[in-house]
């Protein structure tokens, strides 16, 4: 039976992909070098299929793929529950964060009751609000949320932060650390169940290679 692993492209393919190759799994061609999107693993019955970031939970959920390495961040916002998270690899870390401008930081500004809050990631920060009883409007960007509060679209954003840089270079500062985020292993469960044979020995292998990453 044939297995298909769904990679995330950018950040997390390119760091899961010298481990993954480390463990033995040599892809056919490589990524940067090829078009294909779909790719065999070499001498196996494993294909690695190459999504966007935001599409590896569907592949996995709808059974396209029987296992995936996908953001936290991503399984988060689209709701994880209905696939099985096996493992944090460790790798692509980086955190969700509450920021603002530092002009507003310093001068506490006064905010509305109701603050506009610019963002990727509408239902994570739903909740956030949510939790903390504070009352938000949720603006839905696609990409460049630093821009948002300079152009007064909200008042803060929220958004993935590694070194901090980005946000230092457009003059904001972190507020507060939602949640930690790492490239998580996850499995689609009916798969899991009916290929359990071929996948256990490979989440084994995968794990051991991730293990050895760190
Ligand atoms: O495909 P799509 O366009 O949706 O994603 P993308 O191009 O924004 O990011 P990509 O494809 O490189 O990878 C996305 C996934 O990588 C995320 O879902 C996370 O799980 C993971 N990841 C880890 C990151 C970062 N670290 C990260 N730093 N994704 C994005 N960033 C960006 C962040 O959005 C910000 O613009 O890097 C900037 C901050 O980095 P610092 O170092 O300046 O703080
Ligand atoms: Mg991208």
């Amino acid at each position: 039976m044939s297995l298909n692993i769904a990679l995330s492209k950018g950040r997390i393919l390119k760091q899961t992909l010298p481990v993954l190759e480390q463990a033995g799994f040599e892809l056919a061609e490589h990524p940067d070098e090829s078009r294909k999107l779909l790719i065999p693993v070499k001498n196996t019955d494993i294909n690695v299929i190459i999504v966007r970031a935001t599409d590896a939970p569907t592949y996995v959920r709808l059974g396209a793929a029987d296992l995936g390495l996908v953001g936290k961040d991503v399984l988060m916002e689209t709701g994880g529950s209905d696939l099985y998270e096996l493992y944090d690899t460790g790798m692509a870390r980086c955190r969700l964060a509450l920021a603002e401008l530092v002009d507003s930081a310093k001068s506490e500004s006064h905010l509305p009751a109701k603050i506009k809050v610019a963002t990727k990631y509408e239902n994570i920060a739903r909740d956030y609000f949510a939790r903390k009883g504070i009352q938000s409007e949720i603006i839905k960007l696609y990409g460049s949320m630093e821009l948002a509060p300079h152009a007064g679209l909200c008042h803060r954003i929220i958004d993935l932060v590694d070194t901090g840089g980005t946000l230092k270079a457009n003059s904001l500062v972190e507020k507060e650390t939602i949640c930690h985020i790492s490239a998580r292993l996850v499995a689609n469960k009916v798969s899991y169940k009916l290929k359990r044979a071929e996948l256990v020995p490979l989440v084994d292998s995968l794990k051991q290679a991730f293990e050895h990453a760190e």
